[in-house]
């Protein structure tokens, strides 16, 4: 099922599916840019820990920046412009972040992508993503760009059925994966992080999940 060849600046272009990649430390070169960016935005919406509609208080940590941010509580999951934490405005998206959304998504063959919504989530130690698809988005032509930082974790890449099987990805430092077309709403998810620390992000993973939403 994998292939890979390279992108322009010689990294490794790993496809998933028809429409899925993961280009292998294609943010890197973004990442001193992409730190002041993110403590600017924790400093006006702060990681807080959510609570589903079942229940159940989520492990990741999550913030967003943009026009729209994705939330749930005990009402549902949904799309808001106003952070219910601070009932202000979500952070406005750094130009960083949209340049790098927009150059993976092309380097992943989906041109023009702009982005309205970014979630940050941040993974400690044992935190955890059970199995979902992403499908609160109201565009699905439009793919995902999902960056990782810090500490790495293993994805899990699943089919269009909850009970399909899953295939296993590392997913490190610096990485994008694109997710576009076929490939859109497939399950998936991240296995409980293992503690390691990263000589940059400590015990921690964070990862922005850049989507069309409205
Ligand atoms: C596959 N986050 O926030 S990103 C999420 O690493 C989420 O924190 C994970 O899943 C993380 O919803 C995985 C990779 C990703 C994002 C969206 C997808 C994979 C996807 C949408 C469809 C299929
Ligand atoms: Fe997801």
């Amino acid at each position: 099922m994998e292939s890979f060849d390279l992108f322009e600046t010689g990294g490794q272009r790993l496809r998933l599916g028809s429409g899925a990649f993961v280009l292998r430390g294609f943010a890197l070169s973004f990442v001193r840019e992409l730190m002041p960016a993110i403590a600017d935005i924790e400093a006006m919406s702060p990681f807080r820990n959510m609570v589903t509609p079942g229940g159940f208080t989520m492990s990741v940590a999550l913030t967003n920046c943009g026009a729209l941010g994705w939330t749930t509580d005990r009402r549902g999951y949904r799309y808001t412009s106003i952070d219910p934490d601070t009932g202000e405005p979500w952070p406005v998206m750094p130009q960083v972040f949209a340049r790098l959304a927009s150059e993976a998504a092309t380097a992943a063959g989906f041109d023009g992508f702009e982005p309205d919504a970014c979630l940050v989530n941040r993974y400690s130690p044992g935190a955890r993503l059970s199995l979902h698809q992403d499908k609160n988005e109201r565009d699905y032509a439009a793919p995902i760009v999902s960056v990782s930082l810090g500490m790495k974790a293993t994805f899990l890449f699943g089919g269009h059925e909850r009970s399909d099987p899953t295939a296993k990805v590392p997913l490190y430092h610096g990485d994008v994966m694109v997710w576009g077309g076929v490939d859109r709403l497939r399950y998936h998810g991240v296995m409980p992080l293992k503690e390691e620390t990263h000589p940059l992000l400590g015990n921690q993973r964070i990862n922005f999940t850049f989507r069309k939403a409205s």
